[in-house]
């Protein structure tokens, strides 16, 4: 239940290189599933269900999203900016209990998942090959990312979240 769609594997730059169609599909359309999935949950009744015992919400998992994906967006953001920018981990649990977490309609993440998203995806679409070959370190994981690795990552982290809401309905 951890892992409805498998762990995480870091692709190689080879596999990296061939699948970024991919990652900036997954990337364009997460906002218009997750708001899909949580219209459903929302009128089920199931918000405040946890997608596993002692696993968050399925509040808490859009706001996740949301609190994740701004850390991401601007990992991204800094690697296209700025040489082999180092980019600090945050504390994902201690956001998640948060009052913008237990007292903001997920409305508010859905929103913020929206219009990221596009921007995200808008700017992976026009990068370079040397541009998604540029990289940055992660200094609460020692892995040095190159653009092209680090949206693997989060392609695969919406729909792992994706996932935990499937598991709920
Ligand atoms: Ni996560």
């Amino acid at each position: 239940m951890r892992y409805p769609i498998g762990k995480f594997v870091l692709p190689d730059h080879a596999t990296a290189a061939t699948k970024r169609t991919e990652y900036i599909k997954n990337i364009g359309e997460l906002p218009a599933v997750v708001a899909g999935l949580a219209e459903e949950l929302k009128r089920r009744d199931l918000l405040d269900t946890p997608y596993r015992e002692g696993g968050w919400t399925t509040r808490q998992v859009i706001h996740h999203l949301a609190d994740s994906h701004m850390n991401a967006y601007v990992r991204h953001k800094r690697i296209l900016s700025e040489d082999h920018p180092t980019m600090r981990p945050y504390d994902e649990a201690r956001w998640a209990e948060m009052a913008d977490v237990t007292a903001t309609p997920i409305a508010a993440s859905l929103e913020i998942l929206r219009g990221m998203h596009l921007r995200w995806a808008t700017v992976l679409a026009t990068c370079s090959n040397a541009e998604w070959e540029r990289t940055g370190y992660h200094s609460g994981s020692g892995i040095t990312y190159r653009l092209d690795t680090l949206a693997a990552t989060y392609s695969w982290h919406g729909l792992h979240h994706v996932g935990h809401l499937r598991l709920v309905l």
